[in-house]
């Protein structure tokens, strides 16, 4: 097929950690697919897209090659892959850290300890980086999974190893010593030329994906209140735009309805109800335009 009559591709993680998120994501946007079981590539029914199933190591290279003009994949993934491809924007899932540890045991506390020492780790890459920039000497002992067993077995001195809660850490007796990276669920896009038609793709694409992070970061708020309480009410609403206020058949009752920030309801919520506000409702909000 020619590149310029083909579809917009898209790189997602075949079945990991970040797959379900993804497809949840790409549904809330209105993208539509058929089964993807046992699938590599799966169209969509109702945009101009294909989307590749790999494992997220490979997406990075897949984007950078502009084999996938956008892929979903952990920023750790890109960093350590070091893949010509542009960050688009950071999704919000995925939350992780590329740390550090050292057994609880061993007496260790800052980096300058591990001058000489053995480090294991699946990001061999951005380690290196970490104790080169601090002009620390360490081996690098590169192992794909398991890594936090490394010290027990005495293959390792020391581990950086992706964490999220810390369970794992500590289970192993390790305890976190720096952090190398911060990281989450990142959309990247190639940079390689992009015919016209995808660049428009995209665009749409990120629009949709923009109203939808909006909506979530958003919550439509409802309430009664005695209408000489409203501008008092109004001083404590973090509204977008200024509330719309209605007037009820109660005499000198009114409802407020406004969008305030989802993480701003519980801190106000108190002060509203002590304002005079009653029937206090909250919704969310499917998309949202600014
Ligand atoms: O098969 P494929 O190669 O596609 O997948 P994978 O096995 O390489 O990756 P996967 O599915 O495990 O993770 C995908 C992405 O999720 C990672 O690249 C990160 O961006 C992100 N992520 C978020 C995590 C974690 N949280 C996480 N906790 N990736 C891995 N972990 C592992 C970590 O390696 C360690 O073993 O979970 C353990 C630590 O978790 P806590 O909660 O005990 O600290
Ligand atoms: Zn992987």
């Amino acid at each position: 097929m020619d590149q310029n009559d083909s579809s917009l591709r898209i790189a997602i993680q075949k079945g990991g950690r970040l797959s379900e998120k993804t497809l949840l994501l790409l549904e809330n946007i209105g993208l539509e697919f058929d089964s993807y079981k046992n699938r590599i590539l799966v169209r969509c029914r109702n945009y101009d897209v294909e989307l590749l199933l790999i494992r997220d190591d490979d997406i990075p290279e897949y984007v950078q090659d502009g084999i996938c003009e956008l892929g979903f994949v952990g920023h750790n993934v890109t960093a350590e892959s070091k893949a010509d491809v542009t960050s688009l924007r950071g999704l919000g899932f995925g939350k992780c850290r590329l740390s550090i540890a050292v057994p609880k045991t061993s007496g260790i506390t800052s980096l300058k300890d591990l001058d000489g020492s053995r480090i294991a780790t699946s990001y061999p890459v951005l380690t290196r980086e970490h104790f080169e920039r601090q002009d620390i000497h360490v081996k690098t002992i590169e192992i794909s999974g398991a890594v936090e067993i490394a010290p027990t077995l005495n293959v390792a001195d020391a581990i950086s190893d992706i964490v999220s809660t810390g369970g794992t850490l500590k289970t192993n007796g390790l305890v976190e010593l720096e952090t190398i990276l911060e990281s989450q669920a990142e959309l990247i896009q190639t940079n390689r030329p992009i015919p016209q038609h995808k660049k428009d793709l995209i665009h749409k694409f990120l629009m949709r994906m923009g109203a939808r992070q909006q909506a979530e970061k958003s919550r439509y708020i409802m309430m009664n209140a005695p209408s000489d309480s409203v501008k008092h009410l109004c001083d404590i609403l973090p509204s977008l735009k200024s509330p719309t206020v209605l007037p009820l058949a109660e005499n000198d009752m009114v409802a407020i309805h406004s969008v305030i920030p989802t993480h701003q309801f519980w801190e106000v919520m108190e002060e509203l109800k002590n304002a005079g506000a009653t029937g206090i409702v909250i919704l969310p909000i499917e998309n949202m335009i600014v």
